[in-house]
Parts: C-alpha cells; sequence; structure tokens
C-alpha cells in the first residue's frame, strides 16, 4: 500500500505497511480501485454531458461520485465489505454511462475519447471476490501515478486536486443528507475526475493548478450550500453558552459533521428522556435553534477527533460516530459504538445510510442497557482535552457570520476606537502532532487587541483559552465560527469587514492560520487561494504530497507560509499590513 492523503501520514512521507489511521493495506487497495473507478466515471460523465446527452441516471451517478470520494476521506471508511460494495457500483454505473456515452458519440457523429489514465476495470460480480478487488487496486495506487520521475511535477498538483474534490464530495454529501444538491458542484467534480483520468497535454502543472484553483470555486459553493442547508432547516446559528457537565439519565454521544441526523435523533430520544451530547465537529450543533429546542440536547462532553480512545471509554452511555474522523475502536466502548452515513469500521454495528434507511433502534438499546449518568456525576471524569490547563464551565459557540454581522456596527466602531487592530483565523483540523500546540501558544502570543475566529475541530487547540472580550461590549474576542465547513461564515465575514471598511479583503488587518490533517481542509486551503487571501499560515507539516515544484508555485504565487515558532510568528503577523 502506499497513502499521503492526511497530515499525519508515517514519517511525513506515506504510510506504506499499515495506514496511522489504521487502514489496512486491503482497505488501501480496495480504496485505490474505487478512487481509479470514479475517475473513469466522471469522464464518461462530463464527456457525455459535454455531447449533450441524456442521461438518465444522472442523479445517481452524481450521488455515487460523492458517495465515493467520501468514503476514501481519512477516517470515514475502514470495512472492506463496504469498499468491495462500492467498487461495483462504480464499475456498473461506469459501463452504463460509457454505453451511453457511444451511443451519443455515434449520434452526433463525435470521435469517442478514452480516460487515456484510466482503463476501465469491470468487477467480478461475486461476492467473494474481494481478493480479485484488493489485485486489481494494488495496480492502480499512488506509486503507480508516481512511477515517472519526470511526471513528479503534475503528479503533486494532480493528487491536490484528487483530495480537494473528496473534500468538496464530503461537503457536498453533508447536504445531500438535507436534499440540497448543486448541480454545478457535479459540473465541477466531474470536470476534475475527467482530468484527472486523462493524460495532460501542454503545461499540465499550469492545469493542473488552474482546476485546483476551480476547486477552490467549487468547494465556496459546496460550503455555502451547506451553510444555507443548515440554515434553512435547523435555523440561523446563534450564541449560546454549551454546557460541559453530565445530566442525571440515560445518555447517547455524537461525533462527526451530520447536524441532520442529530436532529432526527433528538426528535426520536426527546420522548425517551434520553439525554444527547456532543463530541468533536458536533459541539457547533448547539448553536442552532432548530437542535436546542429539543429539551434532551444535554450538552458537549470532550474535545477533538484524535481523544476518542481516551474519552468514549469515560461516556457512560451508547456513542453514534457520524461522517468523520473515525479512529479504531478499543473493546471498552466497541458493543456500544455505532456508526452511520459513509463513516465504517468493520465489526461496529452500522445503523444506516442517511435518514430514509436509518434504524436508531440498536443505539437506543444500548444507550438504556448503559449506566448512564446519576447525580454523582458531577463530571465526565476524563482527562483534560490535549493543551487545556483550564477546564472551563461552558464553551459558547453559534458565531456564525450572521451572528456577527448583527454587531458589525459594533464591530467597526471598535476597530476605528482602537479597541481592535487584527482579526485572525485560527483553525482548520486537530491532530495528534505535539507541533500542534503552537495554535494555543500563538493566540495566547496575540496582541490584547486581536479578535480571533475560530473553526473545524482545531478549535480545541484554542477554544478553552479567555481572551476577555472586545471593550465593553460583551463581544467576546475569541469567536467560535463553527464546523470546518463554516470556513464560509469566516470568509463572509471578511468580505463584509472589506466592505465596512471599504478596503479589499486582501488590505484588511487580517492573518489566516489553518492547521490541516484530511482533504476537506485542502479544499478550504484551495478556497481561501481561489479568493486570494494572503498570506496563509499552514501547519504543522507541509503536505507530502506537494512534490518541490508544486510547493515553489504555492510558496511563490499563492502566499503559503510553513508555521515556525508562535511567538515569533504572532509577532510578525501583528506587525503585517
Ligand atoms: Fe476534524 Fe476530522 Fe471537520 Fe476534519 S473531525 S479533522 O475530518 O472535517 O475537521
Ligand atoms: Fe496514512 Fe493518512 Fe493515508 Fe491513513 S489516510 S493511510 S494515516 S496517509
Amino acid at each position: 500500500m502506499f497513502c499521503f492523503q492526511c497530515e499525519q501520514t508515517h514519517k511525513g512521507r506515506g504510510c506504506h505497511k499499515i495506514g496511522v489511521c489504521g487502514k489496512t493495506p486491503r482497505v488501501a487497495a480496495l480504496q485505490d480501485l474505487v478512487v481509479h473507478g470514479v475517475k473513469v466515471m466522471g469522464f464518461y460523465a462530463h464527456e457525455l454531458h459535454q455531447l449533450g446527452g441524456l442521461l438518465l441516471d444522472d442523479d445517481d451517478a452524481n450521488r455515487l461520485m460523492l458517495e465515493a470520494l467520501f468514503a476514501t476521506l481519512t477516517n470515514v471508511n475502514f470495512d472492506e465489505a463496504r469498499f468491495v460494495d462500492l467498487a461495483s457500483r462504480v464499475a456498473g454505473t461506469t459501463e452504463k454511462l460509457k454505453t451511453e456515452y457511444l451511443a451519443r458519440c455515434a449520434q452526433v457523429g463525435a470521435v469517442a475519447k478514452t480516460p487515456s489514465r484510466g482503463a476501465f476495470i469491470s468487477v467480478p460480480k461475486e461476492t467473494s471476490s474481494a481478493d480479485v478487488l484488493v489485485e486489481l487496486g494494488k495496480g492502480v495506487g499512488i506509486l503507480q501515478r508516481f512511477g515517472d520521475p519526470n511526471s513528479q511535477s503534475s503528479e503533486g498538483v494532480r493528487e491536490m486536486l484528487t483530495y480537494a474534490i473528496k473534500g468538496i464530495a464530503a461537503y457536498a454529501d453533508h447536504s445531500l443528507v438535507n436534499n440540497r444538491e448543486d448541480p454545478e458542484i457535479y459540473a465541477f467534480l466531474r470536470k476534475a475526475l475527467a482530468y484527472l483520468a486523462t493524460e495532460g497535454v501542454g503545461d499540465d502543472l499550469a492545469a493542473g493548478l488552474a482546476l485546483c484553483l476551480e476547486a477552490g470555486k467549487a468547494n465556496v459553493a459546496a460550503m455555502s450550500l451547506l451553510y444555507d442547508s443548515h440554515a434553512t432547516s435547523l435555523g440561523v446559528p446563534s450564541p449560546h453558552a454549551v454546557p460541559l457537565k453530565p445530566k442525571p439519565g440515560k445518555a447517547i454521544l455524537v461525533s462527526g459533521h451530520d447536524l441532520v441526523l442529530l436532529k432526527a435523533l433528538l426528535e426520536a430520544t426527546e420522548p425517551l428522556g434520553i439525554n444527547v451530547y456532543t463530541h468533536g465537529e458536533m459541539l457547533p450543533a448547539h448553536g442552532y435553534p432548530g437542535l436546542r429546542k429539543y429539551s434532551n440536547l444535554a450538552g458537549h462532553y470532550g474535545g477533538a477527533w484524535m481523544r476518542q480512545s481516551v474519552e468514549f471509554p469515560h461516556f457512560k452511555g451508547a456513542i453514534l460516530v457520524t461522517t468523520n474522523c473515525l479512529t479504531e475502536p478499543h473493546d471498552t466502548y466497541d458493543s456500544r459504538l455505532f456508526t452511520a452515513g459513509a463513516v465504517g469500521w468493520p465489526g461496529v454495528a452500522h445503523i444506516g445510510n442517511d435518514l430514509s434507511d436509518v434504524d436508531f433502534s440498536p443505539l437506543v438499546r444500548a444507550a438504556i442497557d448503559a449506566p448512564g449518568f446519576d447525580q454523582s456525576d458531577v463530571d465526565f471524569g476524563h482527562p483534560d482535552p490535549v493543551g487545556q490547563k483550564r477546564r472551563p464551565e461552558s464553551l459558547t459557540v453559534g458565531f456564525g457570520h450572521e451572528a456577527l454581522l448583527g454587531a458589525a456596527g459594533t464591530i467597526v466602531d471598535e476597530i476605528k476606537n482602537g479597541n481592535v487592530t487584527r482579526f485572525y483565523v485560527v483553525g482548520g483540523c486537530d491532530g495528534f502532532e505535539g507541533q500542534r500546540s503552537y495554535y494555543t501558544d500563538l493566540v495566547a502570543n496575540l496582541e490584547p487587541t486581536a479578535v480571533v475566529l475560530t473553526l473545524g475541530c482545531g478549535k480545541y487547540r484554542v477554544n478553552h483559552l479567555d481572551l476577555g472580550t472586545i471593550g465593553d461590549t460583551g463581544i467576546p474576542r475569541l469567536l467560535d465560527v463553527g464546523q470546518c465547513n463554516d470556513a464560509f461564515s469566516a470568509v463572509q465575514v471578511a468580505l463584509a469587514l472589506a466592505q465596512a471598511l471599504d478596503c479589499e479583503v486582501k488590505d484588511l488587518p487580517l492573518s489566516i492560520v489553518l492547521s490541516w490533517f484530511e482533504q476537506k481542509a485542502i479544499a478550504v486551503l484551495l478556497s481561501c487561494l481561489h479568493l486570494g487571501l494572503k498570506p496563509i499560515h499552514l501547519g504543522p507539516a507541509l503536505p507530502a504530497f506537494v512534490t518541490p515544484e508544486v510547493l515553489h508555485k504555492l510558496v511563490t504565487d499563492f502566499g503559503i507560509v510553513p508555521i515556525g515558532d508562535a511567538a515569533v510568528d504572532a509577532k510578525a503577523m501583528a506587525a503585517a499590513p
């Protein structure tokens, strides 16, 4: 196996024996097969659209494209059987699209194109074919693509595009569960996949970079769609202090990003008197009036995704992981752990793929069978999250752009009277690496007139810090904007500030400090590049898939700066124009 799509990749170069995430070589090969297959599928779908072909199964093909890309994201699905099924469905749909495309070419007299990098791989029908598929997957892995050292520069940019479209697909899939889709996003994904399935002509590096910037634009559309889908169905987020202590009663913990599934669970369990707590990227759920209205949304437990192995054992109820990030479950809690949607682990009970087929009953039974919390549980009893020197009583969330723009006049006044000198967006992903303490140290070292917007699970590096309030406005200097996809909200704040201050976004007193881990962060990074935001301070390490030539471009043309010493960087950022 070989995989280097995430930040924690082995020795910063690539996982080759087993994934640091726990991905086995067999699952890695199956994922490579699915990624290869979806590129070919996207090629035929794209070319068919170019010829104005009517796709009878367009919706199915588009949704399968999202499902396949999302499933191969880091820490989503480790279940071999699910990838065997996915590879077969991708191959089946590709076969249909290819037939339709060839017929359309004949109809309009066009010369049929071929996916020169992506031979169609037919998948045996028998369920016993997992071994065969694994062998097929070994032939279409990353090393096969990186085989020619002369093609390395454009290969790096092709990998970056591949990971960005995985991130976009994940966000688009989060909207899909809420019945929201955008044909433009599908069109871009098909175009990118067609490019990835075909040999480049001319300057492939330039073509790849141009598509990466387009990916950034498509990701803004995906995050915008998701924001809108949440705001429409769950209400506009507003500030809310989230309790961090258990309430007596049976309990369910929900992790991941799927707010729609959380709503369905709250609705199903409210009459049963089961308390529901959020974990990791679910913390922003408390900002939504349409979720807060459930009396059983009881509070929040724990820190970011990578702390689940130390936090889940202490949770005295059942646990549901939606989307990502899932890590290898321990036997102390695997019997009361459940997955839903794209996420999966072999042997862990999967309760459904979306609202149409989800069955909460096993989860509810496990919650009832577990001890739950009682009056004597004054806290959850787990160790403090990484880097936290104080344990706050509550965490305030819900500072999306609509809440902040409601206070825009006040904030602009505070800028003018010198109480606010600079904005910082500090967020993204969290992870195991010790270097991620940089983000805590940086924020702790910022000038007292700084305002920090944080988002994504990277917020757990900073959200325990008390930065006080802006003057006597009561507005905190540290604002939790939401999940990683709410980078969209941070961008809206920047755009509105630029308008209010009558300047370009690039001229705002704004520093962007991203922590990346998985592929959604790559999509967000490309969105920043598309919007012309720079410099972007990126860490804790630069992506392994970025080849030296691509890195040179990113640094010189796009202003990406690797993070350094927190105190030195804080001083430099404060002094920046
Ligand atoms: Fe955090 Fe993991 Fe949000 Fe990422 S919970 S690193 O996939 O999507 O951020
Ligand atoms: Fe390694 Fe990350 Fe790939 Fe997992 S997803 S195998 S940790 S590079």
